[in-house]
Order: structure tokens, then sequence, then C-alpha cells
């Protein structure tokens, strides 16, 4: 972790990972950031899982296998399985093993017939799949949040890849994929008027003191979130206050006044974008549903056939 760190710190610009946001009071804050009228995600796709559920159940038939990766509260997946005929198994993986059982006990409660195995495993890491996922009639991988804008797109296509190969050739992707829209609606989404993201962002640097005993001073940098046209992504940055030294293992980091650290890039694409990218990991969209103002996407995939 300490070689990791100092890796991005190193490197111009500094970086840091976006998965040192997540600890309990990141998880929290990230629920929260759902919560606020400015970050329109989570509401939009909802509305969509809400809308289109039966649709979308019927691209999955029945007695499929359901894998959602980065399943968290597995909150959309609800709407999902209300809507699914007899579904073989759902298996959610996850990093945070708490966070993954409390979800998968209480899906145990309310679907007391679904057969759920859940996986604790870093899904970009390549994992096998258990045989009673193997053997279903197909293997569907739900992968909802936008977090595919998370990765660079050669990252973003290697990890469809690996699904594609996981899923097997009558199997499929269901994928949330956030839509490039005005630069205002995005930079407001990542900027909310309550301070919840700049928390969130700054919780990274409270994470990083916590377990690796550096001593970012959590009120000399800022959060600083901004639409990068060209890279069509909007770029999360901690900026420094002032010049400064921080202590990172046996090194001293040094931050010039200005210096943007970065922490996340959010990705949005097009319609046609996302088909490109999906094309190259031997993937193509069957089907796409919207919400009314096209802010958002859940995308149907099928692993390209060989003629
Ligand atoms: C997890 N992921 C889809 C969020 C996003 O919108 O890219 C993370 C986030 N960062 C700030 N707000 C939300």
């Amino acid at each position: 972790m300490l070689e990791e760190v100092l890796a991005g710190l190193r490197a111009k610009p500094k970086r840091l990972s976006p998965t040192w946001f997540y600890d309990e009071l990141g998880s929290f804050l990230f629920d929260a950031i759902c919560d606020t009228p400015e970050y329109y995600v989570t509401r939009v796709e909802l509305d969509i899982m809400r809308e289109f559920g039966p649709d979308i159940a019927r691209c999955i038939g029945a007695n499929a296998a359901l894998i959602e990766y980065g399943s968290g509260a597995s909150l959309k997946t609800r709407l999902l399985l209300d809507c699914l005929d007899t579904p073989a198994v759902y298996m959610p993986v996850d990093i945070a093993r708490g966070h993954l059982l409390d979800a998968a006990g209480a899906l145990a409660r309310d679907y007391p017939a679904l057969r759920i195995q859940p996986l604790c495993q870093d899904f970009t890491k390549l994992f096998s799949l258990p045989k009673t996922v193997e053997s279903a009639e197909r293997r569907v991988i739900y992968f909802p949040g936008a977090t595919i804008g998370n990765f660079e797109p050669e990252k973003a296509c290697a990890l469809l890849t690996g699904m594609r190969s996981l899923i097997g050739k009558d199997g499929a992707l269901l994928i949330g994929v956030d839509l490039r829209k005005d630069p205002w609606t995005l930079e407001r989404a990542y900027n909310d008027s309550g301070g919840v993201t700049a928390e969130f962002n700054l919780n990274a640097l409270r994470h990083v003191n916590r377990e690796l005993g550096t001593n970012f001073a959590l009120d000399s940098f800022e959060h600083r979130a901004c639409w990068v046209e060209a890279e069509s992504r909007v770029e999360m940055n901690l900026v420094s206050l002032r010049k400064q030294r921080v202590h990172v293992g046996n090194e001293q980091i040094e931050f010039q006044a200005g210096e943007p650290l970065r922490t996340e890039c959010c990705h949005k694409y097009t319609i046609d974008g996302f088909a490109g990218l999906a094309a190259h990991a031997g993937l193509v969209v069957q089907d796409v549903w919207l919400d009314e103002e096209e802010q958002f996407s859940v995308q149907w995939l099928s692993p390209r056939t060989l003629q």
C-alpha cells in the first residue's frame, strides 16, 4: 500500500487511488452523495430500473445466474430481482466483506427462495466462478452505478474483456454508463452545495493518514472537481492551499501552493463512444435504456459471435 501511494505521489501530476475514499466513513459519505439533489447519477439510474425492469428481465430470461460487480448495498438489484423469472443464483461480488455480508443477509431475508452466493473479491482482478454459477443456463454480469467511468478507457476495456470471458458465449452484461451532458450539470454533481463530495474527497487523506501514518493536514487541501472536455471526464482533485511537505514512509513529499493531487476521474460517454469501447472488448451493444432527459444509460451487451 505504501509503495503504491508513494508511486502516485512521485508522479506528475500527483495521484492517489480512489479506493482510498472508501472506509466506513467514506462508504457513508458516498451514500450521502447519492442523496444530494445535485448528484443525478443514482436517482436517474433508479428511475430507469423502475421503468424498464420488466423489459430488462425479459432480456435476462429465466434461470440465469446474476453476478453483480461492486454490489455494495445491492439496492438497484432489488428492483431487478423483483422482475426476474426464477434466477438460478445471485452472486454479489465486493471487496468490502462487512458490507457484502450485511447486504447478502438482508437480501436472504427478503428473498427466501433466492440462492445467494456472495464472493469477497476485488473484481478488477481475475477470479473464477463457483460451480453453481458456472452451470447455470446463462451467466449475466450486472455492473450498475457508472463505476465503469472511474476507469481509464484502456483499463475499462480490459475489465470488459475479463467480463466477456466470465460470461461465456451465451452470457450477457447489464451495465450502467453515465452520459456526456452539459458541463454545468456535471460540475454541480461533483460539487454539491452541502459539501458532501468535498468531505468524501478529503476522506481519502484521512484514510491514508490512519493506515500509513502519513501527516496530511486536511485543512491544507481543498476539493476541486472540473469537467475536462478533451478527456470527456470530470477530474476530482485535492488542491494544496500552501507550500507544504508531507511525510510518507521515509520520504518527504513536497506540494507547491495550488498544486493538485488527482484522486478520481469520472469518464462520461456518448452512446456511440461506449459502443466503440465495448467493440474493442469483443462485446456488442444490443439494447440501451435511457431516462427522458438522456442523462444516463443502462446497456445490454453480448459477446460478439464469430461468423
Ligand atoms: C462510484 N462512482 C460511480 C462515483 C462517480 O460518480 O464516478 C464516485 C463519485 N465520486 C464523487 N461523487 C461520486
